[in-house]
């Protein structure tokens, strides 16, 4: 057994690594909630059956009015986000990039934990423990301190408290957050049913947010109880007899520095997103393109599972030229496919149903946190480019669509609405433009004559109201040069696998 008296450099260094990081997830966290702060327990999200909103604004499945998703949208104060007023892109940035190093803290922290014999302090070993931490609560209610656990650091609700939120808690985060991505969902949708489905995992991932926050107030709370001197003379400087007002000094420094980043990223990231989008990405793009290029889509929903009600993000077009398409049920469309290749094509609806088709009953995950369930009809997109026969140093395939964002959305936007994909993408299985939605003609909101489905990606990828789809050796001559309307004006991350 270790000597309790001491706390080894690691937890020293792991806890303030950890004090920062948490920090960092629950603010950007709490951004990405801002884009759709809305908890359902049912895949679909039916508007008004949310089990919580944090939200005035209210939208009905048969309201008069149009609305899309993105007026779902809330924009909160950067003090409680990262970075604060309706900057999903770089929140979800934030969020990805943090997990990364918090995750390998954890892995560090844990490997010392058993290596150094402290695992000892911190899972228990008996059922003893339970009873003993009862009896420790009933201690502090008469506003007595709790003994310590023989030869050991903690009293017996430390150490179950401390257990929980390590052992149980923090690997609840991570794999209710890995059951929210879109590649991770299409690839195992089995994975997804564990927590009842992707708004299951959303829920308790949320509800985890407020465990861990209600675990920084009481443990902060004990901290001061105990003694703020003593706590920070064991966290900063590794002792309980090292001396206090040095580790108070240290202590309330490090707090500070850490707030102080805070502000400074915060800061950085609403001044200079699109540089912040980039640098971020230099961590999370990487990580997000393997998951991309490795995860095909094995979805296989049925009918019953078809959600009954489909949100819509992105107004229909306003141009008289698609209305009158429209009108005319767009008999004279016709879809160019074009770029570098060598069979350039114009195709007519019907052209484009005798290249193949295929159904699909999916699971659509908006950016924003919602999703729904529908059946797609229509042709797999690999017949497309074999069709065309796109030349060898083609990248991206480019889907363009017909709204222009400047007359649908207005807040300052402009510019047709156009995606990019990496080509390896448009090969994939259930990758398809679409022509029918639940068996009938996609309706005018859902993108018809044609949109564009990807089953493993996020659905800002899935361009609807497709004008043209050109193929592509560079895209940074495309509109902002992002690879896409979303990342060009958004600042969302290029690869949408989680
Ligand atoms: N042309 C166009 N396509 C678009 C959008 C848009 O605004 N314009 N929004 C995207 C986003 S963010 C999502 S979530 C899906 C929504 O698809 P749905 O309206 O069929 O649910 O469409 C995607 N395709
Ligand atoms: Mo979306």
């Amino acid at each position: 057994m270790p000597d309790p008296a001491i706390f080894p450099w690691f937890v020293v260094i792991t806890h303030a690594l950890t004090v920062f990081f948490m920090l960092m997830l629950a603010r950007s966290g709490i951004e990405v909630l801002a884009s759709f702060p809305k908890m359902y327990w049912n895949d679909g999200c039916p508007p008004g059956r949310e089990w919580a909103r944090f939200s005035t604004k209210m939208y009905g499945a048969d309201s008069r009015r149009p609305w899309v998703s993105l007026d779902e949208e809330e924009a909160w104060n950067p003090v409680i986000a990262m970075p604060g007023r309706k900057n999903l892109g770089l929140g979800r940035h934030w969020h990805f990039m943090t997990v990364h190093f918090w995750i390998a803290t954890g892995i560090v922290y844990i490997a010392m934990v058993f290596t150094s014999g402290r695992w000892h302090f911190l899972i228990p070993t008996e059922w003893s423990v339970v009873p003993d931490a009862i009896e420790a609560v009933g201690t502090y209610l008469q506003f007595e301190l709790p003994a310590k656990l023989p030869g050991e650091p903690y009293n017996a609700v430390q150490k179950l408290t401390y257990f929980a939120v390590v052992f149980l808690l923090a690997p609840l985060q991570i794999i209710t957050g890995a059951a929210m991505s879109p590649s991770v969902l299409a690839r195992f949708p089995w994975y997804g049913k564990l927590f009842g489905g992707k708004q299951g995992a959303r829920s308790i991932h949320f509800i985890g947010l407020c465990a861990f926050a209600g675990f920084v107030v009481i443990h902060t709370a004990m901290v001061i109880i105990h003694g703020l001197p003593l706590g920070f003379a064991k966290i900063v400087l590794g002792h309980e007899t090292a001396d206090r007002s040095l580790a108070v000094a240290i202590g309330t420094i490090a707090l500070a520095a850490i707030v102080l980043i805070h502000v400074l990223l915060t800061v950085f990231a609403r001044l200079r997103p699109r540089t912040a989008q980039h640098l971020l990405g230099v961590v999370v793009a990487p990580f997000e393109g393997v998951l991309s290029r490795l995860f095909t889509s094995r979805q296989r929903y049925t009918r019953a599972d078809i959600s009954e009600y489909h949100r819509v993000n992105g107004y229909p077009p306003v141009d008289p030229e698609y209305e009158r398409m429209a009108a005319d049920d767009f008999a004279d469309y016709r879809l160019p496919v074009g770029g570098r290749v060598a069979n350039p094509v114009s195709l007519s609806l019907a052209e484009l149903r005798e290249l193949g088709w295929a159904t699909q009953i999916c699971n659509h995950n908006c950016i924003q946190g919602w999703n729904s369930i529908a059946e797609w009809g229509g042709v797999p997109l690999e017949r497309l480019v074999d069709l065309v026969s796109p030349d060898p140093d083609v990248t991206h395939v480019v889907f363009y669509a017909m709204d222009d964002k400047g007359l649908t959305e207005g807040e300052g936007r402009y510019g047709y609405f156009y995606e990019a994909v990496p080509i390896f993408l448009a090969r994939h299985t259930q990758s398809l433009l679409a022509l029918e939605m639940n068996g009938a003609p996609l309706p005018i909101e859902h993108g018809a004559p044609v949109r564009v489905r990807f089953e493993t990606q996020l659905g800002y990828k899935m361009v609807k109201w497709i004008k043209a789809v050109e193929f592509v050796d560079d895209v940074s001559t495309i509109g902002l040069g992002q690879g896409g309307y979303r990342e060009d004006q958004l600042y969302y991350a290029n690869a949408a696998g989680i």
